[in-house]
């Protein structure tokens, strides 16, 4: 048996050899004496990427002979990561790879380090699109991701003087290797122009004219799954300018336009937006939207009529289409149009296909998040889809004045169109079969505050389900140390069904487990340890806490209670001679979005907050804070197995769910935290003795912003730490530059014009925030009682998993069966 298996990975790694020199040769015209590391790398992907191709043809065959229904998931963020090392994890054959690389005298470290990460994505949703794609792949349903290949992703951060610069993200510069292009299912999607009626044989047809072409070239990327032959596909829609525009042109005016229309492809997918929860209207982002929509369902549409035939009555059958937040809900009108004007149903026809084709996930209640577009610019770039809107709006608000004659404040708040602007929210949730929240908290807001009138006459619609993240790109990839020694303690069958991590608990009360715990933590600090040396020239200490805080940034997160409790620890250390405390590194991770100028006056503070400390010896001997540039998926994999203390400090009711909170927990971080989002359910899992909870909850967060209820100021006046803390704001003590942070200090204590003052209530839970950081402080004292708790959240982390996720979501919402490859 044993040698049989020896015998097979032999051959394995000598086919593997031979394919990877094959390529070098063939592709790059070198031998392994002269490859540059790029060379090999794409030699390498090559070679993997063989092997995945084949059963993506496979994959499709049987899709098409099993007369699957599939999911088709539209998002304009999928926050992938590299693919190079999660590829090789799904074939099972990293020991294969990691024994040829040897062979050849390369290290897999090297190679990793050659992809480009392509960052699609600002944060959670993006990131949240791309484990769906891991689980769905894993668990063989069959789904296509849709997305914009935006030609730059999220700008790349460099902190320069202490304070945030933006640089170009060329992700695409040396090519993707991943990627095919699909240029038989290229289609043309219109803007602006006119409509014109024409009416023959009594019958009115709309004509659309003089309307500007893009095309849509899909790009697409393979997505594996683990220890299957199941390949997804992510389908990447790329904007080039259509063939017509090079035409010779015989008036200025043609000329002109077809310039317009090269500009418009140019600009299309050039470059993803980097804003986080917060939406301004702005036109190219609207034609991004419809962009990815139209190009989209047109495919939809054609893929089906392939399978089925032309009668699209029993698309909802064959097809559910998933909307990730409202930016891709175009999608509903669009279908509307396509339904009519292209296939030649009735409204009424189209109507009931869409309603039982689209699901919509919200993934935030934020206010400012919700995009509402204005009515003149939809009415002017997609006329058509415009003029389907006002009727969507006509005939919905018919019946909501039948149901509530005379409420016009509750009819606007539902309608779709209302105040010269579309909501898009409404519109998502009119159009959908099915809404949900992402863990159970946000599901419950949305059912009582966000969208309680529409709670009130669908209440079918709408559900719940706790975000997951992938535990193989979180777990097994980032952090093989952990993996091997869960490994040995409870076998691999967590590996496929991750709640059995919950049979590691028992392993808390087994010293020599715990001892080897506690070891690793501490080799995944020293790995972080050397990154940050190579990477930003920083020395970090291993022997201090890890205190991380990596996430966007923004108020409602909180980094700035974070960074205050600092520096109230700063000022009892340089007030006290004798005060001391439990050594700690804080180390903050954020992006911000580049107009959001207060968000970087946060990352300013912090990183002022750091050199303050820096040159105080006493102070620095117990304190350090460091900042990492450049949050990606990349970095957390480095980041997130060194940490032990992960905070997850938002406003309770603000942050719908986070999914960085369950990282943290697999990789063995205790929580410090608020009764929010997801940290709820953490909480219930692990129990309080396993996390650090504090602050307001979510009831009393409403009260608060119900009645106003609340000063700051008082805070202020009463507590003599806070008060010295924000008046260092102003002074020089943090910065030699006079009122640098006046504009934070404002508004904690009287809030932006027309607003609250601290709208998220940083200083109301300052105090129990800080008695929760002075527990974690004297507890970490104990190693070894502070690794039995690290272990329960690891264990406890299973359910977490987004293998979960998406098993919830296909139960109660897109019904899709496992692809059989049984043959
Ligand atoms: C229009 C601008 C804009 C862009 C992105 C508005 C809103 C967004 C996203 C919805 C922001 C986002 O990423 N939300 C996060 O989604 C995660 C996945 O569900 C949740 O875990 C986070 O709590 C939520 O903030």
């Amino acid at each position: 048996m044993q040698s049989n298996d020896t015998q097979e990975l032999y051959a394995e790694i000598e086919r593997i050899k031979q394919a990877i020199l094959g390529k070098l040769q063939r592709h790059h015209g070198a031998t392994l004496k002269d490859a540059t590391p790029f060379q090999l790398y794409r030699s390498i992907v090559s070679t993997v990427r063989d092997q995945i191709m084949a059963q993506l043809a496979d994959s499709r065959a049987r899709q098409k002979d099993q007369y699957s229904r599939k999911l088709y998931y539209l998002s304009v963020e999928f926050l992938l990561g590299r693919s190079l090392h999660a590829n090789i994890l799904n074939l099972l054959a990293t020991d294969a790879y990691q024994a040829v690389l040897t062979e050849l005298g390369i290290r897999m470290e090297d190679m990793l380090r050659e992809e480009s990460e392509p960052g699609l994505g600002n944060g959670g949703l993006g990131r949240l699109a791309a484990c769906f794609m891991d689980s769905l792949a894993t668990l063989r349903l069959p789904a296509m991701g849709c997305t914009i290949r935006y030609e730059y992703g999220l700008f790349r951060q460099r902190i320069i003087d202490g304070q945030q610069v933006e640089l170009p993200d060329n992700w695409l510069e040396f090519g993707n290797a991943w990627e095919m292009p699909a240029l038989e299912d290229s289609v043309e999607v219109h803007f602006g122009g006119r409509l014109e009626e024409e009416w023959t044989d009594g019958k009115l047809t709309l004509n659309h004219v003089e309307y500007k072409t893009v095309m849509a070239v899909p790009y697409d990327m393979p997505i594996t799954g683990y220890s299957t032959d199941m390949v997804n596909t992510l389908r990447m829609w790329r904007a080039r300018a259509p063939k017509s525009s090079e035409q010779p042109r015989f008036s200025p005016e043609l000329y002109a336009f077809a310039v317009e229309e090269r500009e418009l492809a140019e600009t299309i997918s050039g470059v993803l937006y980097p804003e986080d929860n917060n939406y301004e209207g702005k036109l190219l982002r609207l034609k991004q939207q419809y962009f990815l929509t139209s190009a989209t369902l047109q495919y939809i549409l054609a893929d089906f009529k392939r399978t089925y035939g032309n009668d699209l009555y029993d698309l909802p059958e064959k097809v559910v289409i998933h909307i990730n937040d409202t930016h891709p809900a175009m999608a509903i009108p669009e279908l509307m149009r396509l339904l009519m004007d292209q296939e030649g149903y009735g409204w009424d026809e189209a109507q009931a296909i869409i309603l039982r084709t689209v699901a919509y996930t919200n993934h935030t209640i934020m206010a400012e998040a919700l995009e509402k577009w204005p009515e003149e610019m939809v009415r002017i770039q997609l006329p058509r889809v415009y003029q389907i809107l006002e009727e969507i709006n006509r005939r919905f608000c018919d019946r909501l004045w039948n149901l509530y004659p005379g409420q016009w404040d509750r009819i606007a708040k539902l309608a779709i169109i209302a105040y010269n602007q579309v909501h898009m929210a409404n519109l998502a949730v009119w159009g959908s079969f099915s809404v949900n929240g992402v863990s159970q908290l946000h599901g419950e807001i949305l059912k009582r505050d966000t969208f309680h009138d529409f709670y009130r006459i669908m209440p079918e619609k709408f559900c719940a389900i706790t975000n997951g993240i992938t535990h193989r790109r979180w777990l097994m990839l980032a952090n093989p140390l952990l993996t091997a020694l869960v490994e040995d303690a409870i076998g691999d069958g967590w590996r496929e069904e991750p709640e059995r991590l919950i049979e590691l608990k028992r392993f808390k009360d087994d010293a020599a487990f715990v001892e080897k715990y506690g070891q690793i933590k501490r080799k995944n600090k020293e790995r972080l340890a050397r990154w940050f040396e190579r990477e930003q020239g920083v020395i970090i200490k291993p022997d201090f806490l890890f205190d991380v805080q990596a996430k966007r940034l923004h108020e409602y997160k909180r980094q700035l209670l974070n960074a205050l409790h600092i520096m109230v620890l700063y000022n009892r250390i340089a007030d006290d001679p004798e005060y001391e405390i439990t050594p700690r590194c804080f180390i903050f991770s954020a992006k911000a979005a580049p107009s959001y100028r207060r968000a970087k006056q946060i990352i300013r503070l912090i990183n002022a907050i750091g050199a303050m400390i820096e040159k105080h010896p006493r102070a620095r001997a117990m304190l350090q804070v460091v900042f990492l540039e450049n949050y990606s998926v990349s970095a957390a994999e480095i980041l997130i197995p060194a940490t032990e203390l992960s905070e997850q400090i938002s406003t309770a009711t603000k942050e719908a769910s986070g999914t960085g909170n369950m990282k943290f927990m697999m990789n063995g971080a205790l929580t410090i935290g608020t009764m929010d989002g997801a940290n709820v359910e953490m909480h219930d899992r692990v129990g309080s003795e396993n996390i650090y909870i504090f602050g307001a909850r979510a009831q009393e967060v409403e009260q608060i912003y119900a009645t106003q209820s609340y000063q700051s100021i008082n805070i202020f006046e009463r507590n003599q730490e806070i008060r010295k803390a924000l008046n260092q704001l102003l002074d020089r003590t943090v910065l030699p530059e006079q009122g640098a942070f006046q504009d934070i200090y404002h508004s904690l204590l009287f809030g932006d014009y027309g607003g609250m003052p601290d709208p998220f209530l940083v200083l109301k839970d300052f105090g129990s925030y800080s008695m929760a950081q002075q527990r974690v402080g004297s507890d970490y004292k104990n190693q070894k009682a502070w690794n039995k708790r690290a272990i329960v959240n690891t264990a406890m982390s299973g359910w977490f998993s987004s293998d979960r996720a998406i098993h919830e979501y296909n139960q109660l919402i897109w019904k899709l069966d496992p692809v059989d490859f049984e043959d």
